[in-house]
């Protein structure tokens, strides 16, 4: 589903599932574009695909760690720090924090989809700058949510926006040519956000953005040697349904 307003981008989002299953979904789905902070949806386009079950790989989600901070600017030093790790070149990570904090899309507003940015360069590699790469075709296994949703709710963790970006941040760090992702919201009262990689998995980051903010967005810092293209082609249409990852693996992480 992607839904905008006075041509300007509202929400999206994306399932895996059965077909016995698909209206359900689709009303959840109309009814989220209509009523979101950003505003009631004046276009929603709603798009249904079939694929043979043979066709869906599977895997396990990142694992999954939350980093307590008290405001925005911890949070983005924190991001910071965590890129860094990753062997990112400090001066083109703050550039990709100034980038969703000012607005990555061509006209400075939010985008539909992804930035890429090259690791090397800093290059942006998207071709068009406000549809940017939408991750899609990816859903939890029904057979894993139960377990999940108790894991998360152990921790007060409720929103179902959650699982959705854990598993959106699982498909992308699949591809070896990625080697981070940066993301937070573009709604204006959801603040947490994250940095996922293979490496070091899903970190959520409690605020990466002021209350209020419309700005958000996600970067997936790439490898240069990829066949661009390729990449992208499995970032959107390759199917993934995601089970557990490795419990123990949690933690919650001070400052
Ligand atoms: N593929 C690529 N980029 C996307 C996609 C997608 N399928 N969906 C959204 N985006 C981009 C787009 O630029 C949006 O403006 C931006 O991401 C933010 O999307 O652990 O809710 O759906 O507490 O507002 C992360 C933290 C929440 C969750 C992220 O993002 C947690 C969130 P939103
Ligand atoms: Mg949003």
């Amino acid at each position: 589903m992607h839904s905008s307003l006075d041509q300007k981008h509202i929400s999206g989002a994306e399932r895996l599932l059965g077909f016995s299953q698909l209206e359900e979904a689709a009303s959840a789905m109309l009814q989220r574009a209509l009523s979101h902070p950003r505003g009631a949806a004046d276009h929603i386009s709603l798009t249904v695909q079939s694929l043979k079950q043979k066709q869906v790989r599977k895997h396990s989600l990142l694992k999954f760690a939350s980093f307590e901070v008290d405001n925005y600017i911890q949070g983005r030093d924190r991001a910071q720090k965590l890129l860094e790790m990753l062997d990112i070149d400090p001066l083109i990570v703050r550039n990709a924090i100034s980038l969703l904090a000012t607005g990555p899309s061509a006209s400075g507003g939010v985008m539909r989809g992804a930035a890429l940015i090259n690791v090397d360069s800093g290059d942006r590699l998207e071709l068009d700058q406000s549809r940017g790469v939408r991750v899609s075709r990816m859903d939890l296994d029904p057979a894993a949510r139960s377990a999940i949703e108790l894991f998360l709710k152990a921790q007060t963790l409720t929103n179902p926006r959650i699982i959705e970006a854990w598993v959106l941040a699982s498909k992308v760090a699949l591809y070896p040519q990625v080697v981070a992702e940066l993301c937070w919201s573009d709604d204006p009262d959801y603040l947490t956000g994250y940095v996922a990689s293979a490496q070091n998995g899903y970190q959520r980051i409690t605020h990466l953005k002021e209350s209020g903010c419309e700005m958000g967005g996600r970067v997936f810092f790439v490898r240069p040697v990829v066949d661009l293209n390729a990449l992208i082609d499995l970032l959107q249409n390759e199917p993934v349904l995601f089970g557990s990852p490795l419990m123990e693996s949690h933690c919650i992480c001070g400052t």
